[in-house]
């Protein structure tokens, strides 16, 4: 769809004097063209070198996880790169990291145009990375820690800020000194650096924490609520639950609904998506507050770094996606109960002021 905008505007603007085409590998009817334009971003500008003749292939290597933030990211990666004509080809190894390894060996040898890596584990990755970086390949990289980043362009929400977000509105709602629980895994890029806000968190404002959970897996949010359950039985005084990856929420939150703690447990997440707005606006639901970005947003995104980069207009070598604090009261007072509703809501989700330019507007699903 975003393609066939691409090209009427870029076509308008030709007939105009204003550009001069150069092989854009695009082309629309005319009625799919008006079907579209409603929605769809427009470019301003004809498609720079490399990306004006043949499409441009790029490897999308992903270890993505359970849940609708790897879904939605990986929708908006694929509508990006086809308004840019990039042929992403997408391998993904679902929490196996061997598999991932596998598949980055192989999207080495076949010499793309460039590589993205979403997620995986440093010590199996960083060796590939650099054979890659070494090999002339271009490298970016989402949610992934990095030993030697030389050559390779990194890429992530703004996960200390996400994390000081949604932590501020716990400290605010039960205060300090209060006894808490975490529930999280480490090992995980984004996982580790919300940590870290945590433990500082946790030591500015006295916070009791009397237990610390939790577990990524295929099935991240099931394998999560006995777990807290268990943490709950021995614990049912806790005020407060810190659970920053929503699979791992779900889980917290479906922990405190069993035990019927909800008048008494407030639950602060990370992410967002639709089933997890429906989770948070269910009546008297103890999802208090999360922290997001639109995760097709950043998938567009990280596509775009990349494409503007290979363009020669990249500046940085670090690409963060900044995100908002969502509060429930915020989403009753919006009316907002899915992400389509929240888009509109809050705008700033779309990043349409981020890593773009007048050939390269911010795509979404
Ligand atoms: C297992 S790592 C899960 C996180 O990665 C993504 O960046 C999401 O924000 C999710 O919380």
């Amino acid at each position: 769809m975003a393609i066939l905008q691409r090209a009427a505007a870029v076509t308008a603007l030709a007939a105009a004097g204003l550009l001069v085409l150069s092989g854009c590998a695009q082309s629309s009817t005319s009625s799919e063209t008006a079907a579209d334009s409603s929605a769809a971003p427009t470019a301003s500008a004809a498609l720079p070198s490399p990306f004006d003749g043949d499409p441009v292939t790029v490897a999308l290597v992903r270890q993505s996880g359970a849940g609708d933030f790897f879904e939605a990211w990986g929708a908006g990666a694929a509508a990006q790169a086809e308004f840019a004509n990039i042929d992403l080809q997408v391998t993904d190894a679902r929490n196996d990291n061997a598999k991932q390894a596998s598949d980055l060996e192989q999207a080495i040898a076949a010499k793309p145009d460039a590589i993205i890596v979403d997620h995986g584990q440093t010590d199996t990755i960083q060796p590939l990375i650099t054979k890659a970086v070494d090999a002339g390949i271009p490298v970016i990289v989402y949610d992934l820690a990095l030993t030697d980043t030389e050559g390779v362009i990194t890429t992530s929400q703004s996960d200390a800020s996400m994390a000081e977000g949604v932590l501020k509105q716990l400290v605010a709602d039960v205060g300090q000194g209060a006894k808490v629980g975490y529930v999280s895994a480490t090992g995980f890029a984004p996982l580790d650096r919300r940590a870290e806000v945590w433990n500082t968190v946790v030591a500015d404002n006295d916070l009791d924490v009397v237990f610390s959970t939790g577990k990524v897996s295929e099935s991240t949010a099931t394998d999560n609520i006995p777990l807290v359950d268990a943490a709950l039985k021995q614990n049912p005084d806790v005020k407060a639950i810190f659970a920053p990856y929503d699979e791992i929420t779900k889980g917290a939150v479906q922990a405190v609904i069993q035990n019927n703690l909800q008048s008494s447990v407030k639950v602060y997440g990370i992410d967002i998506s639709n089933a997890d707005l429906e989770v948070i606006t269910a009546d008297g639901s103890p999802w208090v507050a999360t922290s997001a970005t639109d995760p097709a947003a950043v998938g567009a995104g990280v596509v775009r770094a990349l494409a503007l980069s290979l363009a020669g207009q990249l500046d940085e070598t670090d690409v963060q996606f900044p995100a908002i604090t969502i509060t429930q009261d915020f989403l009753a007072e919006n009316k907002v109960t899915n992400v389509k509703e929240l888009r509109t809501a809050e705008p700033s989700l779309a990043l349409d002021d981020v890593v773009v330019a007048d050939w390269l507007p911010a795509v979404s699903e």
